[in-house]
């Protein structure tokens, strides 16, 4: 088999790099390691910045994501038992966030590739680079799990497989730097049917732990709990669940936390990490492949969409023009805005969360952080900014 770009990988990343590469007359082949229900059945990110959802229109993919997400003008930090509302849209002159799932994204960019005669291989096995130094850099994998190994021929290929894929690994050692910062908490994640407790999203640092309360739909919400990374979920009945989340979500006014059956619960970790460069001869990676940010500025998927879009413009300079600047630049132009935003996610991180090893000097620090924020316009206005998505040139 032969292809312009090969792609490994079906999430966010891949599945938009195939999409953008179509619109601009560009051959991909896409091949994923898990099933197209598997993926469209993840649950993951839910908050979009204005810049991924102008992303989606502009590549006509946005049509249900107007229709069924829901648009945020702000969110509220909760301490001491007060909330804060933080006026995003008036401190950034208009921008807003939407709220629309991630496997929902990957649903519309399937059925879109797939609409328009795609390649996308499911359930593959066996994935491995070669080649990566050539002009002729190949992957093989297996179409069906046991079967005969494929190799795609490819002028380049994309790694957007995500932190645990086969693509950064082939980055040699010597010139790949990697920087990394684990955190001692972990994150409980649940999908209630129930309908919403509050209109916007709720950031809680409270004594017995952060607790964010979000949302998927007027009848399904999401709400995350700060655990230890110990802990199993075996441990979290609904009712302790319920519990934890009424405690730490509580106000001095009475909040009410509607509660509803429980559908989904599962915990996922907290790190960051940068890999440095993002590039090696033909391969380029994106995405989590290249970085992960804790998910306490809701990042992750954005900076996915935002790599893909530097990199589809790369490809099409080199496509129609041969020139090759603006590939050599990639990483250099990604890693600056994506510094950013791990600063920004470390800092809402640290910012929310109760740390055990903190002193009381620290805890004090970290409530005047939240007061400074959320009182003074010049602090509100930065978490503002970098909450709705920085610039791309930014
Ligand atoms: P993905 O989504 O991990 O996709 C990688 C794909 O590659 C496949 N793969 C392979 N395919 C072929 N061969 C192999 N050997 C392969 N190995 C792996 C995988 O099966 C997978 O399908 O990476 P991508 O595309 O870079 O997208 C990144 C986002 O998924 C991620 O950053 C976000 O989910 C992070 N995130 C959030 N991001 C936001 O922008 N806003 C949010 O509100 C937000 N909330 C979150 C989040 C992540 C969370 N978790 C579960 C970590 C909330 C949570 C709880
Ligand atoms: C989510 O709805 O899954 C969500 C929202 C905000 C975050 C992280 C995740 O910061």
């Amino acid at each position: 088999m032969r292809t312009q770009v090969g792609i490994i990988g079906a999430g966010p990343a891949g599945l938009m790099l195939s999409h953008l590469l179509y619109l601009q007359g560009i051959e991909s082949i896409v091949i994923e390691n898990r099933t197209r229900e598997e993926i469209e059945g993840t649950i993951r990110a839910g908050v979009l910045e204005q810049g991924t959802v102008d992303l989606m229109n502009a590549a006509g993919v946005g049509e249900r994501m107007m229709r069924e997400g829901q648009f945020h003008h702000g969110i509220e930090l909760r301490f001491n038992g007060n909330g804060h509302r933080i006026n995003m849209y008036e401190l950034t002159g208009g921008k807003q966030v939407t709220v629309y799932a991630q496997h929902e994204i990957i649903k519309d960019l399937t059925a879109a590739r797939l609409h328009n005669g795609g390649q996308i291989y499911f359930g593959v096995g066996d994935v491995s680079l070669h080649d990566l130094d050539t002009n002729s850099p190949k992957i093989r994998f297996r179409p069906d799990k046991d079967g005969e190994l494929h190799e795609i021929s490819c002028n380049f290929i994309t790694g957007c497989d995500g932190f645990h894929g086969p693509s950064r690994p082939m980055i040699p050692a010597n010139i790949r730097t990697e920087f990394q910062k684990k955190y001692s908490f972990c994150w409980l994640g649940i999908l209630t049917q129930a309908p919403s407790s509050a209109p916007e999203l709720v950031y809680a640092n409270h004594d017995r732990g952060f607790a964010l309360l979000s949302t998927r739909s007027p009848e399904i919400q999401r709400l995350y709990l700060q655990v230890d990374p110990k802990d199993d979920i075996a441990n979290w009945s609904d009712d302790r669940i319920w519990t934890e989340l009424h405690a730490r979500l509580e106000t001095n006014n009475g909040f009410n936390l509607i509660e509803g059956p429980i559908i989904q619960k599962n915990i996922v970790s907290m790190r960051s990490f940068v890999v440095s460069p993002m590039q090696y001869g033909r391969l380029f990676l994106a995405g989590d492949a290249a970085h992960i940010v804790p998910p306490t500025g809701a990042k992750g998927m954005n900076l996915a969409l935002a790599d893909v879009q530097v990199l589809a413009r790369g490809l099409q300079a080199y496509y129609s023009s041969g020139k090759t600047v603006e590939l050599e630049r990639y990483t250099e132009k990604c890693l600056r805005r994506i510094w950013k935003a791990e600063r920004f996610s470390w800092y809402m991180t640290s910012m929310l969360h109760r740390d055990h090893q903190h002193t009381p000097f620290e805890r004090a620090i970290q409530l005047a952080e939240l007061d400074y924020v959320t009182s003074s316009r010049a602090a509100g206005a930065s978490l503002a900014e970098n909450y709705t998505g920085l610039p791309m040139d930014l």
